[in-house]
């Protein structure tokens, strides 16, 4: 699956509070492929290298969470994303079914 999302860091690993100037909105486009999901600068190119940056960008899905973020109202259509090492990102996504897709995929993995 691929798409849009615009991405905010709320949590960093272990679960403590994304310090103020690294709490902005940001766009990628994002890639769901097999555990991972790339968040990378551009659109997806399928013969082209990750690079050093998209994968730094990369959200390991493995045992993480997605649920609507019922707790975050400023915008529509986001998604809270938990992973297995307590990071938390606020994903929006441009739509409700896209929104929906989404979480439904994450889950899955
Ligand atoms: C953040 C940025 C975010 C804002 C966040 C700010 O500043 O303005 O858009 O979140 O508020 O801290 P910075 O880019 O300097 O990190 P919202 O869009 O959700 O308001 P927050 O600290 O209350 O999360």
């Amino acid at each position: 699956k691929h798409g849009v999302l615009t991405r905010k860091s709320h949590a960093d690993m272990d679960g403590k509070r994304t310090p103020r100037g690294r709490r902005g909105w940001k766009k990628f486009y994002a890639v769901l492929k097999g555990m991972i999901l790339y968040l990378q600068k551009d659109e997806y190119k399928p013969d082209a290298d990750i690079s050093e940056v998209d994968l730094k960008n990369a959200v390991r899905i493995h045992h993480a969470l997605a649920t609507r973020a019922t707790d975050y109202s400023k915008k529509a259509n986001v998604l809270k994303l938990k992973t297995s090492d307590w990071r938390v990102y606020l994903l929006q996504a441009p739509s409700e079914e896209e929104m929906m897709s989404w979480i439904f995929r994450i889950n899955l993995v």
